[in-house]
């Protein structure tokens, strides 16, 4: 009954306007799950392989390749297998592209397959997905970790850093959280509009700044926290997303708003103040991802107090979290299961990061669906922490609304990670 029957690619559409993967996988009880490939602007290199067409239409985004090779070789090596021992449908995908990278069929090929399994299976067995994820273990609300700017490449790098994020530890539940979070990004952009410095929406749903610098952005990030009245560094807590790779190279670091460069003690030297300035308490990809020895003096200076976490630098990969942990250059890992094309490699990464105390977020990406996939993740694993842009647009609410709806139905805590 929970065999595979069928699997269909389907060319759908993401957030920025771009073509992306959709799976469709029937079983033979005539179950059906449904998941849709999500893709990032600013990807670590490490990441596996988002299969683009490249040439003239869609900007070289289009991904009909990636289609054809669902309803092709992915869905002829998934028929058959049975859609509720994810482990073996993950061994196929993986043994039929081949690559390590999924260089072959796409990572966004294999992870729509690999999820909507998931989702297939749950819905032959009549449960919810994160039922099915946390197996016997009890179900974990994850706390939000909520972007109110964009920046980077999500905001035509009008600032450097790429998400300045809320996270509200003193909330008793998501709701409140969110509920917090609403005002903060409303006073927000009452405060930018006061100032003439908001041009519009950027790719998660935060505000697009005009800010003249960088840390003009975190002042009004506060000034926004107290307008709300909220208490920052009690209520209310800062987590920035450098990504540092997108300006960082080699050891030197270009801050175009600021027209600063900085080496990489210079980096951690003007991010430790911020912390003092800011009630920062984690601080994802503060260094570029050849920097490791950067994001080790910043462990070793600061890693017993804040968030160090990994994106670019572990790629959601399980060897390079262990190596990590072994040199003391990350505290926490970011989990985008398309960094890796399948769930199995992404619960991989996730165990990884806990058998060495490594704190974990499940991350959206910047273009995104209304897929809302990842919430299950974050909850059935208990990762304790959640990632997906701000508190507007479509695709970014459809997974805040759904993580409502599970707490409604579960009424169970929200986790308090240890740095926040
Ligand atoms: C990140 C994500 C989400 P992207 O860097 O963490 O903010 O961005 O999907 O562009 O990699
Ligand atoms: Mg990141």
């Amino acid at each position: 009954m929970t065999t595979i029957d069928s699997v269909l690619g389907r060319r759908v559409w993401d957030s920025r306007g771009r073509p992306t993967v959709e799976a469709e996988i029937r079983l033979a009880g005539g179950a059906t799950g449904r998941a849709i490939a999500p893709a990032g602007a600013s990807t670590g290199s490490g990441e596996a392989v988002d299969l683009r067409d490249g040439g003239p239409a869609q900007g070289g985004y289009d991904v009909r390749r990636a289609v054809d090779n669902l309803s092709g070789p992915l869905a002829e090596a998934l028929r058959g297998c049975d859609a509720t021992d994810q482990a073996s449908v993950d061994r196929r995908i993986v043994a039929v592209d081949g690559t390590p990278a999924k260089s072959n069929l796409g990572a966004n090929a294999c992870i729509a397959a690999s999820m909507a399994a998931a989702r297939a299976a749950a819905a032959a067995l009549h449960l919810p997905l994160y039922r099915v994820l946390a197996g016997d273990g009890a179900v974990g609300l994850p706390l939000p970790e909520i972007q109110i700017f964009g920046g980077g490449a999500h905001a035509g790098r009008r600032i450097d850093i790429q998400d300045l994020m809320v996270v509200c530890p003193g909330a008793g539940s998501v709701a409140e959280a969110l509920d917090w979070t609403a005002e903060i990004y409303r006073a927000a952009g009452a405060l930018m509009d006061e100032t003439h410095r908001r041009l519009g929406v950027a790719d998660e749903g935060g505000h697009w700044p005009d800010f003249a610098s960088n840390e003009e952005a975190l002042e009004m990030l506060v000034r926004a926290i107290e307008r709300a009245g909220l208490a920052p560094g009690d209520e209310v807590v800062v987590a920035l997303d450098i990504a540092a790779s997108e300006f960082g190279r080699a050891g030197r670091y270009r801050l175009a708003l600021d027209d600063r460069e900085l080496d990489s003690d210079g980096m951690i030297e003007m991010l430790l103040g911020w912390t003092e300035r800011y009630p920062i308490r984690s601080l994802e990809d503060p260094l570029a991802e050849d920097d490791a020895g950067g994001f080790g003096r910043l462990m070793a200076a600061a890693g017993d107090r804040l968030q160090i976490v990994g994106d670019d630098l572990l790629v959601t990969d399980a060897d390079r979290v262990a190596a990590a942990a072994a040199s003391g250059n990350a505290n926490a890992v970011l989990l985008k299961p398309n960094q890796r094309g399948t769930l199995t490699e992404t619960l991989a990464a996730w165990r990884a990061a806990q058998t060495v105390g490594m704190d974990g977020i499940v991350s959206a990406r910047s273009g995104e669906t209304e897929d809302t996939t990842i919430v299950d993740l974050a909850v059935g694993w208990g990762a304790g922490q959640l990632k997906v842009g701000s508190i507007a647009r479509g695709e970014r609410t459809a997974k805040w609304n759904a993580l409502l709806r599970i707490e409604e139905r579960e009424q169970a805590p929200l986790a308090r990670p240890r740095f926040l």
